[in-house]
């Protein structure tokens, strides 16, 4: 093969970006950002633009089918055909012994249409159960039963351009400059073209977004009830809303209007720990707007109360009448790539396909002559949501659990009780593109999966727009297609159940999936009847509806007052504010909120794999304010060990003036690939949303204290293979009272443990998997009295690795000295024997990438805002900020901060 550039989607956040990806022989060797395509025109953010090194490199790919000869036996590769028949097998018993509502699939909004479509119809279609969830249970059901008991529908009514035509954004529970970041950067051009946009940001925390606010009102974590209902308070009574509107298009104002009488500003001020002139001040600028965008993400859904989030916000809305025009309406940022596609199918356990509802025997008919099989096939009884579904695999209800494409054993709530699951469960089926993710640890049979840029599909974004998926390289090993292990197993297991029935699973390419998916969606408020690959080719990514007939699809929704209620009419809700499931007790006095970073994705399984995209938050950390930590005796770097009812887990401690007293964050990412427990989901509740049974990921009680592990080691490895070198080092994380590995350049590993006192078996094994013996160019120094043991690892003039134990802070200070000599690569001058010689005491920081295309770093910035420079002359210096633009906010933040210490 030569080379080629083939069209295709970013596999990374809902906003959808359109890329071209360059291949060689069969290689993906580099992506750029499609022009043509409508979300992004060009442009990539900085994870876009690592797609070819995360998402197509093939470090720790799953290669071969494998399964456990017996149960608690190491698993041995096998064939395509022995995986699948034994799982036809084991999953048709099951269902023959306890019932179809006996085994369970647990999906994801990462997969393509085409994927998601297949594993609804074969759980609903072939097994006859419900027990179909995703992931996208822990992200976007919040919305979707937002929009469904608001409009009579799910999906947005909004679209990309809203964004360059609203005078005023109200971002809520949405860290966009991070999670958005392409969308992030329309919005920032269209404020500095127009000049008099307003923003408003509701986030517990001082994000780089809310930096960028004209208004931030940081409330309390899990208040947003009272405040938007305060909000409508003042509107209410300025006779700010749209009485036309109200009369004309909806219903069950009069009850919110009575509810919201006790929602005053100055009672939610209380509630929220925000100034009752701030709650004015964003309700006016909402109402007085000639167009209000509100862009809405996990801190509303991710919540106890996320639909009456949901609902609140929608409220102030449809009063307003500012929806169904250009710039206006309630926008819900979708997360994952295909999370709308995953709603369109109905992939989930409480609904049907094409928006139709599992209790309503019309629907249930529909779909079952859709898929030619028998009427009472699709069982009326809900299927089990995500925690649910977990809990019964937990009890023993559920038996065999089918998981593809996700990570519950990182993503999940409450992992104590996630990992109690795969364990209870008799048979867990992982099908994943990478080996090593904490599920795959549980799995009885591993089905490797193709990747992105090695499959074909499509996927919708958070504009409802379809995008294609093109394969742009074959995948690795005997990885197969989502699509293709979906088909070859609901054939088997239809072979087993319904001996005789037709083949229902014989596509001979994706286009035809999409052809019969699209086939159920007319005459539906989703209507695809006019769109096919066909077009999609021709005239590129199209928005829903796209009924037959039509060349385009609808950019905006319910523009004529018309809602997909039976009357036509949208829905008011009244549902008063409640605080969060956990309460804040004596013993766990601290809110845990947490979150993502700007260059990770989830459980980094991809991005955890190229050191560029650890540059920006190297290591994991607690953020904390500076008077609570100050109140503990807690310092930047101590470790520290957060724990709640449920689980615990350390990390770093980081003081951080962005986050408001009583409040901590963490990032959601690291996981056992990483350290030495689950990470933050260690401590998060499993309390659901009682409408859309979201769990509540944003907000857990927690005590913070110091953890007394005074016994420190530091390694650090130059090599060609660093993936190879982690995969050896992951197994002895568990078993120390802290650790943490990281990328700290592209051949060096890092890792960082800590225990309560010396363990020389630990080390053992460490010096084991690191090869570092003593020899020619492997220097060493112990201490046995002390518990010291330091090695230094030569290649010619230069360091190659070191690791350095014990327990003293001259210590642990050298062997950072030490670190930044290995990170620098320079020479070493003098002695080879001086790398154990006392340094200069100085304390050293390692330095912080901010802008990861041009790797400018903290220090070189905070350096030129200290000479005077302002933000424009900043870029221009040092160049950062000016490729992709991830780094913006945080450079205008780091401006603004230095701007306000120097006056
Ligand atoms: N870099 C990166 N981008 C991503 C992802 C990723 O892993 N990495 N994942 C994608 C996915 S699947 C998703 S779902 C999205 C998530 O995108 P976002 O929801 O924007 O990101 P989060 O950091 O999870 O949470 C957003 C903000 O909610 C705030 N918050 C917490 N509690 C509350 C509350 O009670 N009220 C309000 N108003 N705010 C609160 C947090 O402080 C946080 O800043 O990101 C997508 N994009
Ligand atoms: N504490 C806390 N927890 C959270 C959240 C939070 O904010 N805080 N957010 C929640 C949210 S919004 C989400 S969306 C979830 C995300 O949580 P997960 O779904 O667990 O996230 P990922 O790590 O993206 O998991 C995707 C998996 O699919 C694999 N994969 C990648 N490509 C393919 C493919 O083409 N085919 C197959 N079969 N596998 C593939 C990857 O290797 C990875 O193991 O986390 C949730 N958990
Ligand atoms: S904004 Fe989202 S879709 Fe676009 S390049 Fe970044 S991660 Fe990919
Ligand atoms: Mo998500």
């Amino acid at each position: 093969m030569a080379k080629t550039e083939t069209r295709s989607t970013c596999c990374y956040c809902g906003v959808g970006c359109g890329v071209l990806i360059a291949s060689e022989n069969g290689r993906i060797t580099g992506v750029r950002g499609d022009p043509a395509h409508p979300a992004n025109y060009g442009r990539l953010c900085s994870k876009g633009l690592q797609l070819a090194a995360s998402a197509a490199g093939d470090s720790g790919r799953a290669l071969y089918p494998e399964m456990r000869p017996a149960r608690d036996a190491p698993r041995r590769r096998v064939g395509w055909d022995e995986a699948l028949d034994a799982a036809a097998d084991r999953f048709a018993d099951i269902v023959r012994r306890h019932g179809p509502d006996a085994v369970a699939f647990y999906a994801s909004g990462q997969l393509l249409t085409e994927d998601y479509y297949l594993f609804n119809k074969l759980a609903k279609g072939v097994v006859g159960t419900n027990n179909i969830d995703t992931n996208s249970r822990l992200c976007m059901s919040s919305a979707v039963t937002g929009y469904k008991m608001a409009f009579g529908a799910d999906g947005p009514p909004t679209c990309y351009e809203d964004l360059e035509s609203a005078g005023c954004v109200l971002f809520a529970g949405s860290n966009m400059a991070y999670a958005h970041p392409v969308l992030f950067r329309r919005l920032e051009d269209a404020r500095r073209t127009w000049g008099d946009v307003r923003w408003i940001v509701v986030d517990p925390r001082r994000t780089d977004t809310a930096a960028m606010a004209d208004l931030h009102l940081q409330i309390q974590p899990g208040t947003d009830v009272a405040l938007f209902h305060a909000m409508l308070h003042h509107l209410i009574w300025e006779g700010l809303i749209d009485a036309g509107y109200i009369a004309a298009h909806t219903d069950g104002f009069a009850a919110l209007k009575r509810m919201a009488r006790d929602y005053t500003p100055a009672a939610a001020a209380d509630i929220c720990g925000v100034a009752a002139d701030d709650i004015v001040t964003a309700a006016e600028w909402f109402g007085r707007s000639p167009a209000s965008l509100s862009l809405y993400c996990m801190g509303l859904n991710q919540s106890s109360q996320g639909t009456a989030k949901n609902l609140a916000l929608i409220n102030l809305h449809l009063a307003t009448g500012q929806i169904g025009r250009p710039g206006a309406g309630p926008f819900s940022l979708t997360g994952q790539p295909n999370a709308m596609g995953g709603r369109e199918v109905g992939g989930m356990a409480t609904m049907l396909a094409a928006h139709r509802d599992i209790a309503d025997p019309d629907h249930r008919r529909e779909v079952a002559a859709h898929w030619d099989v028998p009427a009472d096939r699709l069982s009326p009884r809900p299927g089990l949501p995500a925690v649910a579904m977990f809990e019964a695999l937990a009890r023993g209800d559920v038996k065999a659990v089918w998981i593809v494409c996700t990570n519950p054993a990182h993503s999940m709530p409450d992992l104590a009780l996630a990992r109690q699951a795969l364990t209870r469960a008799e048979l867990v089926v992982v099908q994943d593109a990478f080996a090593d993710t904490d599920t795959t640890a549980f799995a009885d049979i591993l089905l490797p999966a193709a990747s992105w840029g090695e499959k074909e599909g499509t996927v919708t974004n958070s504009e409802r727009r379809i995008s294609r998926v093109r394969m742009a390289a074959p995948p690795p090993g005997e990885a197969m297609a989502d699509s293709w292990i979906a088909c070859q197993f609901a054939r088997r297991l239809a072979a087993r159940l319904h001996p005789g029935e037709a083949d229902h699973f014989d596509y001979p390419d994706a286009s035809r999936i999409f052809d019969e998916h699209r086939g159920l969606t007319i005459g539906r408020d989703l209507d695809i009847g006019g769109l096919d690959y066909r077009l999609l080719e021709t005239a590129g990514p199209q928005q829903w509806p796209l009924p037959a007939g039509r060349r385009e699809g609808q950019a905006r929704r319910y523009v004529d007052g018309r809602f997909a209620t039976a009357d036509g009419k949208a829905r008011f809700h009244a549902i008063a504010y409640q605080p969060p499931a956990d309460k804040i007790l004596a013993r766990y006095p601290f809110r845990l909120i947490t979150g993502r970073l700007r260059d990770q994705w989830h459980g980094m399984s991809r991005t955890g794999r190229v050191a560029s995209l650890f540059a920006h938050s190297p290591e994991p950390e607690l953020r904390m304010h500076p008077e609570d930590a100050g109140r503990q005796n807690l310092r930047d770097g101590d470790l520290v060990r957060v724990a709640s009812k449920r689980g615990q887990w350390v990390l770093p401690l980081k003081t951080d003036g962005e986050m408001a007293p009583g409040c901590v964050f963490a990032a959601m990412h690291w996981n056992r690939r990483f350290l030495n427990s689950g990470g933050s989901n260690e401590a998060t509740t499993s309390a659901v949303d009682g409408l859309s049974f979201q769990p509540e990921l944003k907000h857990a009680a927690v005590r913070v204290e110091k953890a007394e592990l005074p016994w420190r080691v530091l390694a650090a490895l130059r090599g060609d293979d660093p993936p190879a070198l982690q995969s050896r080092l992951t197994p002895l994380l568990g078993d120390v009272g802290y650790a943490a590995i990281s990328l700290a350049a592209s051949d060096i590993l890092l890792l960082r443990a800590a225990d309560a006192a010396p363990r020389p078996d630990w080390l053992a094994g460490l010096l084991d998997a690191l090869a570092l013996w003593p020899g020619p160019d492997v220097l060493e120094y112990r201490d046995d009295g002390r518990g010291v043991l330091k090695r230094v690892a030569w290649r010619g003039e230069r360091l190659a690795g070191l690791l350095f134990a014990g327990g003293a802070q001259a210590d642990r200070e050298a062997g950072e000295r030490l670190l930044q000599c290995l990170l620098d690569d320079e020479p070493w001058q003098g002695a080879r024997l001086s790398v154990f010689s006392p340094g200069p005491a100085r304390a050293v920081k390692r330095d912080r990438v901010v802008c990861q295309c041009t790797q400018v770093g903290e220090a070189a910035i905070l350096d030129k805002l200290a000479q005077g420079l302002d933000l424009a002359e900043l870029k221009q210096a040092l160049g950062c900020g000016t490729v992709c633009g991830s780094c913006g906010p945080e450079l205008a933040r780091l401006a603004q901060a230095c701007l306000l210490r120097s006056a």
